[in-house]
């Protein structure tokens, strides 16, 4: 029941075979060898494929025709498929964990420079929005695994974070060029929250989305937060906690800075150390995902725009 469920429109081997110019054998070997495509059974145990799976077997086949070899090429999802058919740059020979693994030597042997233009260089290629979402959270997971397994020593995590928050602000300096428009927005960390790498990445996607970013760094205590809302007009106060941050302490500071605020004020808090609180105080949005940032600044638009024609 299961199988017939997930078939869907599923067609047989021999569909497959005569849309995509794919043997039968081939097919098979592919299951094998790549683990796709992976068919469901029939009630006689036959082969069913997916329509999805058909779509992206056609991609693929294209594909080998230009030259790609099927390993190469198998792995990448359907969209990734698109963009290499339609010759958009190529991220083809980019590899996630060997960027990271070759960064984390950059680091443990101190080839500074070399780090940097690396950082740098991937930026150019896969755009900044890209590298933040994408890269840059799994390398800074990477560099904090690697100095709590005592592979990388304190001095070489503070200089690999040293660098990224120059190159982040650089990158955030650059995408200031964009006109800028509501809404406008504080970014901050409460007191005993040092972690500030989190802060400057939602900054930089902030602001390309052309949001007006005032940040004040790390550790304002809550009547500051206030006070500085006030004074630079801002209509969303955005907060990072890192995973160390004390649970009650995000939430005790949370509800003291909702009550202190203006009611037109919005709270955004973000980080590792919210994105899995169960209960979170009321009129606080909890974002859970860096690439939600574009999503919240969107229905914050949409909101203001609702309530001026009002
Ligand atoms: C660099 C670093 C430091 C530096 C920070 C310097 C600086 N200027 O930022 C220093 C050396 C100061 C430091 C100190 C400490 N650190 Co530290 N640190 C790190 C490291 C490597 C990166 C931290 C970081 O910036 N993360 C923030 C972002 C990148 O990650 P994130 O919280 O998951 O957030 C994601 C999203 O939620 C989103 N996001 C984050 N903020 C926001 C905000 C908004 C508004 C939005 C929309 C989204 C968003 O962006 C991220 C990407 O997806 C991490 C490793 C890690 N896994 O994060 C350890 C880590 C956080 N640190 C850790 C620890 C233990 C400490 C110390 C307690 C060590 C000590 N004994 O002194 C102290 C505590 C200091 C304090 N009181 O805050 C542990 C926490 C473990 C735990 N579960 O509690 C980690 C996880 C390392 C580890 N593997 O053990 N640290």
């Amino acid at each position: 029941m299961k199988a017939r469920e997930e078939a869907g429109a599923a067609v047989p081997i021999s569909a497959v075979e005569r849309e995509t110019g794919l043997s039968k054998d081939t097919l098979r070997m592919w299951e094998r060898r790549y683990g796709f495509p992976t068919p469901v059974r029939d009630q006689f145990g036959d082969r069913l494929y997916p329509q999805q799976q058909v779509e992206k077997l056609r991609l693929i086949r294209r594909l080998m025709d230009q030259g790609f070899r099927p390993g190469r090429i198998i792995g990448e999802n359907y969209h990734a498929l698109l963009e290499l058919l339609n010759g958009t740059p190529v991220v083809e020979e980019f590899n996630h964990d060997t960027f990271v693994a070759d960064l984390l030597r950059m680091i443990s042997e101190h080839r500074v420079p070399e780090l940097r233009a690396a950082l740098q260089s991937r930026v150019q290629n896969m755009g900044l929005r890209h590298f933040i979402v994408d890269l840059a959270a799994p390398l800074i997971r990477a560099v904090g695994e690697a100095w709590f397994r005592g592979e990388l020593a304190i001095f070489e995590e503070h200089l690999f974070t040293e660098v990224m928050q120059n190159l982040l602000r650089k990158w955030i300096g650059e995408a200031r060029n964009t006109e800028l428009r509501a809404p406008r927005i504080l970014l901050t960390t409460f007191p005993n929250e040092m972690h500030q790498l989190g802060l400057l990445m939602a900054e930089a996607l902030m602001t390309m989305d052309g949001a007006e970013c005032v940040s004040f760094g790390i550790q304002l205590p809550i009547a500051d937060i206030t006070k500085a809302a006030s004074a630079h007009r801002v209509d969303i106060v955005a907060l990072s906690f890192s995973q160390n941050y004390p649970r009650t302490r995000s939430n005790d500071g949370l509800i003291e800075l909702r009550r202190a605020l203006p009611p037109g004020i919005d709270i955004w808090a973000g980080g590792a150390g919210v994105s899995r609180i169960k209960r979170v105080p009321d009129r606080v949005a909890v974002i859970r995902e860096m690439t939600d940032v574009g999503v919240e600044i969107a229905r914050w638009r949409q909101k203001a725009d609702h309530s001026h024609s009002h």
